[in-house]
């Protein structure tokens, strides 16, 4: 689907947004990425925004409020707080998660007081959707693919963390992403939210400190490596899935 038309039908789908930063420092590549090149130049040493490997739209048409309201409305999805270490779990009904929980980030709230719908999904109920998408086409020889599926209210997002490779993609909004490589401890506190460390901690960083950065738009898809620390803004109410490489 053309962009400017994505543009236009994503906030009809979900609403909500924060303002835009236009600068990106992720490196980019498109449809003439080989695998052998992105296993040599990327996979075990920086991130990649991948655009034009694959096309999504029937997956995010499957993905509008709607459609998802009425095939999982009375489905338990399980909710976990935005911050570091995401502890508690909270199960709830998915209609009750849309109508009441999902909305934008409150800045002066702890990371442990927000909570975000992402992974721990049901995928015997919701295989039939995720059937439907294209994952990322390259892999890390000896891993697989495993999808973390989530949707969440503007402003809100996951504070800095690391773990193994994967890809995201956005398929509605827009999600800013902030990445240190592993030998970099970013300066945060593990129960702020995303949007308390952008207003607060992100201002002072020297530019030396500052991280690398980029705003997804649907279409195009995040590859991150091993134990890269990463924190994520969703800018408007998104929907954006996963694919973790183990
Ligand atoms: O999409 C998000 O907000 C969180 C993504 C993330 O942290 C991850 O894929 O590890």
């Amino acid at each position: 689907m053309a962009r400017w038309l994505l543009a236009l039908l994503a906030p009809l789908a979900w609403a909500g947004a924060v303002p835009e930063e236009p600068r990106c420092t992720v490196e980019g590549a498109d449809a003439a990425l080989s695998a052998e090149l992105f296993l040599r130049r990327f996979a075990f040493s920086r991130p990649v925004i991948l655009r034009g490997v694959t096309d999504n739209s029937a997956f995010r048409a499957l993905c509008t409020r709607d459609k998802l309201l009425a095939a999982y409305g009375q489905r338990l999805v399980r909710l976990s707080t935005a911050n570091t270490y995401s502890y508690r779990k909270v199960d709830v009904p998915f209609q009750e998660y849309v109508e009441q929980l999902l909305k934008p980030q409150d800045p002066t709230a702890l990371g442990s007081d927000t909570l975000y719908f992402f992974g721990d999904n049901n995928f015997t109920e919701w295989g039939p959707l995720f059937q439907q998408y294209v994952p990322p086409p390259f892999r890390i020889p000896g891993t697989s693919g495993a999808y973390s599926f989530g949707i969440a209210g503007s402003g809100s997002g996951v504070p800095f963390h690391w773990h193994g490779p994967g890809y995201s993609e956005v398929i509605f909004g827009r999600k800013r992403w902030f990445l240190y490589p592993p030998d970099k401890t970013p300066h945060f506190h593990p129960n702020e939210t995303t949007l308390a460390w952008l207003q607060h901690t992100y201002p002072t960083l020297p530019p030396a400190e500052r991280p690398l950065e980029c705003t997804l738009r649907p279409g195009e898809i995040l590859y991150f490596p091993d134990r890269w620390w990463h924190a994520t803004l969703n800018l408007d109410t998104s929907v954006f899935i996963s694919t973790f490489l183990g």
